[in-house]
């Protein structure tokens, strides 16, 4: 449509004189006495060439519907890339801290680091793919991630022995022989409905899948996550992260995310600093309430995330202040836990010589109302958890592996060993709490945010 002015001013330019016609056209022009231009022209039989216009208007029509479905396209694809280029940048920085000697590198670093770049680097690949390799910033990203990749790898090679390579090639061996053998035997259990407990208890646990670094940093060893982890809680999405200060003890703050998204960007957090210090990494979120130790005391907090107030209730003849807390952990000596039941607390007394004992918290009144004991020394066990009543520890295999060991059942007041292998990505586990919502069991593990999948047994083949 817009060559019209064009043929227009091109028709003043030749002929003297204006038309408008953007076909066909003859003039034969000349000036009278009067200095009056005069033109005569000689009209093809279509007088306007509607049908040009027509078909022009169309292809136009469809070219902005395509040019507007490009640019959604192009819109959802920049959002996205966002998201990427955010981890790219703390990928970045990470790796440059690593390089800058600010973080003694072990192994681990490298793996999480090159498991996120090698996720990052097929998905922007697949990105690419879908733009056709038309996008610049799409190119740019690839090469930055291939430039990171490469980074790593010369990091690496600083290691003069090779202990870190020829290591990573026996974990790749034996993740193969894995992957052989689940191909092999195709484990398909029915789905158990989340919340209840009608199924045939725990059987297994998936991969860890690493969330991310928690929002303090490197530095933040200690600390607990998860989602609010009661059953008929109104908000189930709501995920909280509380890195203990660096001391190991205090905790002072809790950062709340009311989306999964935002949580792995570490956008629009919800910061709570705590009136009350809390001490150790039993923490938790049940019903919108923030259970902990109360700093330097045999106290219970819990804080309402409402309100900000905060309630105090001593728990009786508890241990606390690293009297027997879970091994290679400190301050742990209060361990909260939720499940499908209700809110637990697990704990030692000096009568019970450092076992743990179970204590089962009336939210209503805030007291411990029914407790058990166990024969399980609570300093011998990395952490513990509570699924449909029932106790589970875990220890170290090594410093990538965990198995869960023992069990108590509260219900029948049964205890017994059991193997059940759990890979770590780091080797020290702070907390470990099992959401009956989504079956997920939360991990904080050396700073990092890590989850499990529970497996469960399908109710008729009860163990
Ligand atoms: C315009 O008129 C001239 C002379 O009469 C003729 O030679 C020419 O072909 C015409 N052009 C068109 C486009 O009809
Ligand atoms: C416009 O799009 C329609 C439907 O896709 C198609 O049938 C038509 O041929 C197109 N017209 C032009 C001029 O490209
Ligand atoms: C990619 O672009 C080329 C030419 O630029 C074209 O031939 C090809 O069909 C396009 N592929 C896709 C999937 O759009
Ligand atoms: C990748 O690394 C090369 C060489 O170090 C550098 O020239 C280039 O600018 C880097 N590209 C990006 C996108 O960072
Ligand atoms: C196992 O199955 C997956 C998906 O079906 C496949 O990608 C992988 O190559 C298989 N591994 C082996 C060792 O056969
Ligand atoms: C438990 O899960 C892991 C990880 O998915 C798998 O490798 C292993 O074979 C499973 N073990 C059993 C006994 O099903
Ligand atoms: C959750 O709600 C259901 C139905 O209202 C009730 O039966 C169940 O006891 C509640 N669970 C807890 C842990 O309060
Ligand atoms: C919990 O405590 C409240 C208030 O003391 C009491 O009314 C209720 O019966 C208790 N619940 C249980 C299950 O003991
Ligand atoms: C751990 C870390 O570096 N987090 C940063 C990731 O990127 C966002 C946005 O760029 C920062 O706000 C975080 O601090």
């Amino acid at each position: 449509m817009e060559k019209i002015p064009l043929f227009l001013i091109m028709a003043l330019s030749v002929g003297h004189c204006s038309s408008a016609s953007s076909d066909s056209y003859n003039i034969t022009g000349a000036v009278d006495e009067s200095g009056q231009c005069l033109c005569t022209m000689i009209l093809p039989d279509n007088t306007f060439p509607m049908y040009r216009m027509e078909s022009l208007e169309i292809s136009s029509y469809n070219l902005s519907i395509s040019v507007q479905q490009e640019i959604t396209k192009i819109q959802s694809y920049h959002s996205t890339l966002t998201v990427y280029l955010e981890k790219l940048s703390n990928l970045t920085h990470r790796v440059e801290k690593v390089e800058m000697g600010e973080v003694s590198y072990k192994e681990l670093d490298f793996t999480l680091l090159k498991l996120e770049i090698r996720e990052m680097e097929s998905l922007a690949f697949q990105l690419s793919v879908s733009l056709n390799g038309s996008n610049i910033i799409v190119e740019t990203l690839l090469m930055e991630i291939r430039n990171i990749s490469i980074m790593v790898s010369q990091l690496e090679s600083y290691d003069k022995n090779n202990v870190l390579a020829v290591r990573r090639e026996i974990v790749s061996l034996q993740k193969r022989l894995q992957d052989c053998q689940t191909n092999q035997t195709v484990p398909s259990l029915p789905p158990v409905i989340h919340g209840t407990c009608d199924h045939g208890g725990l059987v297994n646990m998936t991969k860890p899948f690493v969330v991310q670094l928690n929002w303090r940093g490197f530095s933040y060893k200690y600390g607990g996550w998860g989602k609010d982890s009661f059953v008929n809680t109104s908000n189930k999405d709501l995920l909280w992260v509380a890195p203990l200060n660096t001391d190991a003890r205090i905790m002072q703050y809790v950062r709340f995310h009311s989306a999964y998204d935002d949580l792995l960007l570490y956008k629009n957090p919800t910061d709570k600093t705590l009136s009350n210090y809390g001490q150790g990494s039993g923490m938790i979120l049940y019903d919108n309430f923030l259970y902990y130790n109360c700093y330097n005391s045999k106290y219970m907090c819990r804080m309402n995330m409402g309100t900000n107030e905060v309630q105090r209730q001593i728990l009786t003849n508890a241990v606390y202040n690293n009297r027997f807390s879970y091994a290679a952990v400190t301050y742990q000596d209060m361990d909260f836990a939720a499940d499908e039941e209700g809110l637990w607390v697990l704990y030692s007394t000096e009568e019970s010589a450092g076992n743990i004992v179970i204590g089962k918290i009336n939210v209503t009144s805030f007291t411990v109302e029914r407790s058990w004991a166990t024969t399980q020394y609570k300093p011998g066990v990395t952490n513990t958890f509570m699924i449909c009543g029932v106790l589970y520890a875990t220890k170290p295999v090594n410093t990538r592996r965990e198995e869960i060991f023992y069990m108590y059942d509260t219900h029948s007041r049964n205890e017994r060993k059991l193997s059940i292998i759990m890979d770590k990505m780091m080797e020290t586990i702070q907390s470990l709490q099992y959401n009956p919502n989504d079956h997920k069991l939360y991990m904080y593990n050396d700073g990092y945010l890590v989850n499990y999948d529970v497996t469960f047994l399908p109710s008729s083949e009860s163990q």
